[in-house]
């Protein structure tokens, strides 16, 4: 069994507020008979909905990125995480809202954003890229399809070369870096485009991307995935969440897809080294708002991946894994904002709502989201 959920003030708050039922100090919902993985619904439903009224703005059709203030929108990158948050609690609450939602983030987006080719970061089309391949998993729509492969064949023609040992670079108007933020999802991308086409050519770029990472930005010591390497070969050790998160998914698929169970090593290996080095005290470090206030939902998609691929079932360490994100989850809960919103650290006590980025609260309610969908 898993260990219980404390049960506290705020779930009381969000419960009640869900219920409409009013908050009389001697007339308390009953919330003791609330089951682990009802509670951990209670939560995620409370975040997700003060999540959408906060940030999304049905028309037309877009997130701030600065919800009270409402005066930016989201980047282009984030949105495809705010998409897949979306996506996220379609998956746990599967209802017409939810549906009817993960097609108009991807419509409001585009009218906006009409020509992705005039952005240059390659690795924002691969977010992209892979938030679509995500939609259409989910809704069997070929529009994404469509979409995802186009984005990714052009960007792999155009972007992928010899030049430092091979992977792909990650700006088209100036070839200065290779970066795992863009390596990894092609390989993801990749990956899925073969998966729905069974063309051969996104297996083979597949493998040659993820052996490049491996040879250049993998720690075989540590299992740290680090960040980039530049044009004189130098490479910079930062080693973010995202990167980890990515590369863990990377060597999933590649395992799935061809049997190769060192990718899978190699992945257990940056696990350990995410849930280890990178969460002091057993919760993941707090990486900053902005493009940092993403990271860590990326980390904990690859996670919630690993632990529903079927063949890793049953197993006791995809039993810590998600004993893991539940932890983070029970710190981002105690940790929460009014609202509830999220900042962006879950060692330490919120910060002001107003100063909270979509980008940063959506991470704590993807993660929310997950602990509800795969509680046992
Ligand atoms: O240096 C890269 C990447 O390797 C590194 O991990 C992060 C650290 O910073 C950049 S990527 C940051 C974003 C900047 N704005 C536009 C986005 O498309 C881009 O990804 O933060």
């Amino acid at each position: 069994m898993f260990a219980s959920v404390p049960v506290t003030r705020r779930d009381f708050i969000a419960i009640a507020a869900m219920a409409a039922v009013p908050l009389l100090a001697d007339a308390e919902p009953p919330l003791s008979d609330q089951s682990p993985k009802q509670l951990a619904y209670s939560r995620a439903k409370a975040a997700w909905d003060a999540f959408i009224r906060v940030y999304w703005a049905p028309r037309p059709k877009l997130f701030f990125k600065d919800g009270l203030r409402r005066l930016k929108v989201l980047d282009f990158w984030l949105t495809a995480h705010a998409w897949e948050c979306v996506m996220d609690a379609h998956e746990l609450f599967k209802t017409a809202e939810t549906a009817k939602l993960v097609d108009d983030v991807y419509a409001g987006f585009c009218a906006r954003e009409r020509d992705w080719k005039k952005n240059p970061f390659n690795d924002d089309l691969m977010w992209w890229v892979m938030a679509c391949m995500r939609a259409y998993r989910q809704t069997s729509k070929k529009i994404y399809l469509d979409r995802a492969q186009s984005t990714y064949d052009r960007v792999a023609e155009n972007e992928i070369d010899g030049t430092l040992g091979g992977g792909m670079w990650w700006k088209s108007d100036e070839h200065k870096s290779k970066n795992a933020c863009v390596n990894c999802p092609a390989i993801i991308g990749a990956c899925e485009l073969y998966q729905a086409t069974r063309q051969r050519k996104y297996l083979d770029q597949a493998k040659a991307v993820y052996q490049w990472v491996c040879e250049k930005l993998f720690d075989p010591a540590t299992g740290a995935v680090w960040d980039s390497m530049n044009l004189g070969g130098k490479v910079w050790k930062a080693t973010f969440t995202y990167n980890q998160g990515t590369f863990i998914r990377s060597g999933m698929l590649l395992d799935k897809l061809c049997q190769l169970p060192e990718a899978a090593d190699r992945s257990r290996k940056t696990i350990n080294f995410l849930l280890g080095t990178l969460s002091p005290g057993g919760v993941m470090k707090g990486e900053g708002q902005g493009d940092g206030g993403a990271f860590k939902q990326i980390a904990i998609r690859a996670l919630a991946e690993w632990i529903a691929e079927p063949s890793n079932q049953g197993k006791p360490s995809t039993r810590k894994i998600f004993d893991a994100l539940s932890q983070n989850a029970e710190a981002a809960w105690e940790n929460q904002s009014e609202g509830p919103l999220f900042g962006p650290d879950w060692h330490r006590a919120g910060m002001p709502p107003r100063r909270i980025e979509c980008e940063t609260d959506a991470t704590a309610v993807s993660l929310l989201l997950t602990v509800a969908r795969l509680h046992p």
